[in-house]
């Protein structure tokens, strides 16, 4: 059936995150992420984070229940065609969000396994990282950790390229998943990630901005990712994609003057 001109039809993804109250990170920065790249985006809300970059000073859960609810209403009333997770906060919630994608098995699902706050603030409860390993890796298109997440997921320590390329590789394996591990700032004047379990490590760089703040940069390339995947890109061209849009957004933050210091957010605006 032909679209009418004055009401089309958009791509649609879903994020199943956590609120950020000063929108850089956390479903806020998916929603805006998937708006610039033309997706029309759902949320399932986990928990709600009281923070502004660098701290973190109160995190509530949702009902688990509530969310399943989110997530079942999505998905049966709009033909979502890709899905991310972000903060999914406590054990419970990860078990809900698996058992609601068992009936969708074929929806691409990019999985941040979010843990701790760039500033250093905890924000996944430790109990649930086994949940992770058992219900949605498995069954994740792909996960995009950073380096402390791949370390904290191995066991070992991950500050160079070699030891991204042992993480990386030890856990595509172990989970039949690809893997992104994303390396930030280890190259001169590059931010080097390397993607695991395909028949080669596909490398992505981009250059390397110094001097910001970058709450939110996993949030927004996972969200890149999955907006990418709804419009149909294949995995690599939908990261090659996606780190180019989180690097424009890095490369024009924006900054307020703040009572302790600047203040910056990432610029999701094309
Ligand atoms: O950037 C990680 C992150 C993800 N999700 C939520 C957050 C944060 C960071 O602070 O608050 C909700």
């Amino acid at each position: 059936m032909a679209q009418q001109a004055d009401r089309p039809s958009q791509a649609v993804a879903l994020t199943i995150a956590g609120s950020d109250c000063s929108a850089g990170a956390g479903l806020q920065a998916d929603l805006k992420t998937f708006d610039a790249l033309g997706v029309f985006g759902l949320t399932a809300v986990t928990c709600v984070v009281a923070e502004v970059p660098g701290k973190v000073s109160r995190i509530d859960g949702v009902d688990p229940q509530n969310v399943r609810q989110q997530i079942e209403l999505c998905l049966a009333h709009f033909p979502v065609a890709a899905i991310k997770t972000g903060l999914l906060y406590s054990p419970a919630v990860v078990e809900v969000v698996a058992d609601a994608l068992e009936k969708f098995p074929r929806l691409p699902l990019v999985v941040d396994p979010v843990m701790i706050a760039t500033g250093g603030d905890a924000l996944l409860q430790p109990a649930a990282v086994e949940t992770y390993r058992a219900r949605l890796f498995p069954r994740a298109t792909l996960v995009t950790p950073n380096m402390a997440e791949a370390a904290a997921l191995t066991g070992r320590p991950v500050s160079n390229l070699e030891e991204m390329r042992v993480a990386g590789e030890r856990l595509a394996r172990e989970f039949g998943t690809r893997f992104l591990v994303k390396g930030g700032h280890l190259r001169a004047g590059e931010a080097t990630d390397l993607l695991f379990g395909g028949t080669a490590v596909a490398e992505f760089s981009a250059p390397f901005v110094e001097g910001v703040s970058t709450h939110g940069t996993g949030c927004t390339y996972s969200a890149a990712i999955a907006a990418r995947l709804a419009l149909g890109d294949e995995l690599e061209e939908a990261i090659a994609r996606a780190k180019e849009f989180v690097s424009r957004a890095i490369g024009r933050h924006f900054a307020w003057p703040g009572s302790l210091g600047e203040i910056h957010a990432l610029n999701h605006l094309l």
